[in-house]
């Protein structure tokens, strides 16, 4: 049972938003040292994005085997995954086990909204509202609201006309939708996209996917784990372990060393036969070192993945649309499939390309394009992502230093030192913040540094009695800029994407996450509290003098 909202206390050590991988990690380190905490989530239930992102074929893209925390032994021994790329149900499972296993969910607020948080200088600390009326005091404010948390569902004319049904890939309803026997439109292919179209194409009567940018999609190749492949992953955890931490995108497999360049096609294209065979992140990941930084290396990798999909779509004029491409692999999210290119053999499936022909309007019935066609559907699903980075954090409302608004303060992007904290915000921690890693990484190991760190922050203040930790405005504008020199030598800032922050019209375009892998970020945090938190302002509060 939890408590009812009324018997919590509103004064509290911290406050965390979000019970999702980051916050559920925050809320049981804070309370395992004796900090009050409370966690406030909308939904109601653990595990932030794998709660609402319930759409057919969502699963994970990293490995099970480091998809999942490692700071419990116990978790790690008790909890069994059945494949290599895990479906959502059995993600939401880890994580309500998780949540149980360790007693968390007494301590959150489900069901809840954050509407508001104003830092009290004199206080040192968050007063923070929901949407059922609760004002909470905090001494730190803890976000980990995620990244992709915020459905972006285009303003496409006419919509509200529409009379099917309309769906978004983030927030699908809870109970199975059935498109036996519909015509469904899916606007977007992005990974939510190409996840759920194979799967929706298999019931649906006629599906049209409407393709504004054409992705490289590589085959994911689930497979069931054996009984002796999770043992041998048990008993090789710390060699594991080991490649994680040691990778920048903080998966556990080895990073490459050579260029595409440096071998002969023969070569190349026997390797990238083989990683195609393998499947997954490994296909881009280990296979050369130079992909999304020089763009010869990438077109060698581009053209191998066009020959497949033009292999395997039989109808060339599908297979253009497919290969309509735009930008460089790799320079936008990289999305896996199972049966994605295949799926447009299938009879009832077709492409249209929205760069070349916008969609124009929507009507009662369906879709009209800018070439005059009209599609008639009954369901229209929009597959089109996400407020991403900024989005949930700027509709928080937050309010620091002499009442500046966050979205203020980042109205030409956000900035944050570390990823982690803004100056003018003391006392705020953004668990993979923007600038931080965690977007370029498998999340969960870089959500565990982010928590680890806060919390030893959080000590450290214990320790010495401060009260307020603010990021120096130095140090922040430092970080920024690295942020973006560094993204600047690779391809990902020549396109836009929702790493570039400019997915949806009026965004600031900026990169928006630290390219230098996990590895260099976790030394740099490391060296900031080696270095008495080097780039921070720590102050204590002088106790009020009695009269
Ligand atoms: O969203 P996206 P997503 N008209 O932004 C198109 C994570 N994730 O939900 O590229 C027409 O990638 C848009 O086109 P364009 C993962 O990090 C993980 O798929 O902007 N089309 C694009 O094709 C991922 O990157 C997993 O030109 C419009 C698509 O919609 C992130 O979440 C699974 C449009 C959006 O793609 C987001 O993925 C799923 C418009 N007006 C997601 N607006 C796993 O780990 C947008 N689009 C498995």
């Amino acid at each position: 049972m939890t408590q009812s909202p009324s018997v919590r206390p509103n004064e509290v050590d911290a406050v965390i938003v979000g019970a999702g991988f980051s916050g559920l990690y925050m809320l049981h380190r804070l309370r395992e040292l004796g900090y009050s905490t409370r966690v406030f989530d909308a939904a109601d239930g653990v595990g932030g994005t794998w709660y609402w992102n319930r759409y057919p074929g969502a699963r994970c893209d990293s490995e099970s085997h480091y998809y999942c925390y490692s700071f419990s032994e116990e978790v790690r021994k008790e909890w069994k995954w059945s494949c290599r790329y895990p479906a959502q149900p059995e993600i939401l499972d880890y994580l309500n086990f998780v949540a149980d296993r360790l007693d968390l969910k007494k301590d959150i607020d489900f069901g809840t909204r954050v509407t508001s948080g104003r830092y009290d200088e004199t206080a040192q600390g968050w007063v923070i509202e929901t949407d059922r009326g609760e004002t909470v005091r905090a001494r730190f404010l803890i976000t980990g609201v995620g990244n992709t948390s915020t459905p972006n569902t285009p303003k496409l004319p006419g919509l509200e006309t529409f009379a099917g049904k309309v769906y978004h890939t983030a927030v699908w309803p809870h109970e199975k939708v059935d498109f036996t026997g519909q015509r469904v439109a899916v606007i977007g292919t992005g990974s939510s996209g190409i996840q759920s179209i194979p799967l929706i194409a298999e019931e649906a009567s006629q599906l049209t996917v409407f393709q504004r940018t054409a992705n490289y999609s590589v085959p994911a190749r689930n497979f069931d784990l054996t009984d002796e492949m999770r043992r041998e992953q048990l008993d090789n955890f710390e060699e594991l372990r080991r490649l994680t931490l040691a990778s920048p995108i903080a998966m556990a497999f080895p990073v490459p060393d050579t260029s595409a360049l440096a071998v002969s096609a023969e070569v190349r294209k026997a390797k990238l036969d083989e990683l195609w065979e393998v499947g997954g992140f490994r296909f881009m990941f280990t296979s050369y070192n130079d992909i999304v930084v020089d763009l010869q290396a990438n077109a060698t990798v581009a053209n191998y993945i066009e020959g497949k999909i033009r292999e395997t779509v039989k109808d060339p004029a599908a297979a253009d649309v497919l290969c309509e491409f735009n930008h460089p692999v790799g320079t936008k999210r990289p999305p896996l499939d199972t049966n994605y290119y295949e799926t447009f053999n299938r009879d009832n499936v077709s492409i249209v390309s929205v760069r070349t022909n916008p969609i124009k309007e929507v009507t009662a019935d369906g879709i009209t394009t800018a070439n005059g066609d009209h599609h008639r559907f009954d369901a229209i699903v929009f597959a089109t992502g996400f407020d991403t980075i900024t989005g949930t954090l700027l509709k928080l409302n937050l309010h620091g230093r002499g009442g500046q608004s966050l979205a203020d303060k980042w109205k030409d992007g956000p900035r944050a030192y570390l990823g982690l904290c803004s100056a003018g915000f003391p006392n705020l921690f953004m668990l993979t913040g923007p600038g931080g890693p965690s977007t370029l990484t498998n999340f969960p190991v870089c959500i565990e540094q982010n928590v680890d760190w806060v919390t030893n922050a959080i000590e450290h203040m214990r320790e010495t009695g401060a009260t307020e930790i603010e990021a120096a405005a130095e140090a922040e504008t430092e970080w920024v800029q690295m942020v973006v020199d560094e993204a600047d030598k690779t391809l990902l800032t020549s396109v836009d994407s929702w790493y570039m922050n400019s997915n949806i019209p009026g965004k600031p375009r900026v990169f928006t996450a630290y390219i230098s892998g996990m590895p260099a970020f976790a030394e740099t945090c490391e060296d900031v509290s080696r270095n008495g938190y080097k780039g921070f302002t720590l102050r204590t509060r002088q106790p009020v003098e009695a009269a």
